[in-house]
C-alpha cells in the first residue's frame, strides 16, 4: 500500500469519522463507531474506493494512530480530535504526568492569555507529553509556541483528564493560572 493512498484515505476518514459523517451518508453512534460496510458504501456514492484491506493498512500504519477497529472489526471510529455532535466518547478520568504541552500559533497567544485554551469546534482541548509532538501541532496554525500546562495541579483543583488509546491527552479546557508560556 503506497504512502499517498495511505495519507489520503486518513485525510477521508478523519474528516467522515470526526465532524462531517452526513457528506457521505454515515452515522455515528455516541461512541464515535461507524459501521464498516456503511462506511465502504457511503465512500463509493462518493467515487472512493475503499475495501476492508486499506482500511485496515490505515489503521495499522497511522503516523498519530488515529483510528481503531471494533474488537469484532465491524466498526471503525477516530479515537480523538471529534467535533461532531453526535459523539460523546465516555473516555475514562486519568491522572496526568505534572506537566503537559499544547503547540499553538502565536495569533492566538493574545485570546489565550485572556481566556485560557478552549477547545474551539472540538469537543476537547489536546495536550501532549511531548514537547516536540506539540510544537508540531502548533506548527499547523502558524509560528508555534509552546505552552507548559500545570496538569498536576488542575488535576488536584478537580479539572478532569482522559487519554485517547493513541496517547492524546484531552481536558475540557484550561484556565489561564494553569498555563506558562515555556
Ligand atoms: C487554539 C491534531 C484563541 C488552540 C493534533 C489551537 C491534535 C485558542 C486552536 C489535534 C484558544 C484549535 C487538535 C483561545 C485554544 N483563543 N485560540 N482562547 N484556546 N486556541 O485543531 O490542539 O493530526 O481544534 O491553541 O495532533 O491544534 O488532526 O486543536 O491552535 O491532537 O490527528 O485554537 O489535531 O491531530 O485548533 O489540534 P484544533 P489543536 P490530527
Amino acid at each position: 500500500m503506497d504512502r499517498k493512498t495511505l495519507d489520503d484515505t486518513s485525510k477521508f476518514l478523519s474528516y467522515v469519522l470526526r465532524h462531517q459523517p452526513e457528506a457521505i451518508g454515515l452515522t455515528l453512534d455516541g461512541e464515535g463507531w461507524a459501521d464498516i460496510d456503511a462506511l465502504i458504501a457511503g465512500a463509493a456514492r462518493d467515487g472512493r474506493a475503499l475495501d476492508r484491506m486499506l482500511l485496515g493498512a490505515v489503521v495499522e500504519n497511522n503516523n498519530k494512530k488515529r483510528f481503531a477497529l471494533s474488537a469484532d472489526g465491524q466498526r471503525i471510529r477516530a479515537v480523538q480530535g471529534h467535533s461532531h455532535a453526535a459523539v460523546a466518547i465516555a473516555y475514562a478520568p486519568a491522572v496526568p504526568p505534572a506537566v503537559l504541552y499544547h503547540g499553538t500559533a502565536s495569533r492566538f497567544l493574545d485570546s489565550i492569555r485572556e481566556r485560557g485554551l478552549v477547545p474551539g469546534s472540538r469537543h476537547h482541548v489536546h495536550l501532549s507529553a511531548r514537547r516536540a509532538t506539540a510544537l508540531e501541532v502548533g506548527r499547523r496554525y502558524g509560528s508555534p509556541v509552546l505552552l507548559e500546562i500545570d496538569a498536576r495541579d488542575m488535576h488536584l483543583a478537580g479539572h478532569l483528564f482522559h487519554q485517547a488509546e493513541n496517547g492524546v491527552w484531552l481536558t475540557e479546557r484550561v484556565p489561564v493560572r494553569f498555563i506558562r508560556e515555556a
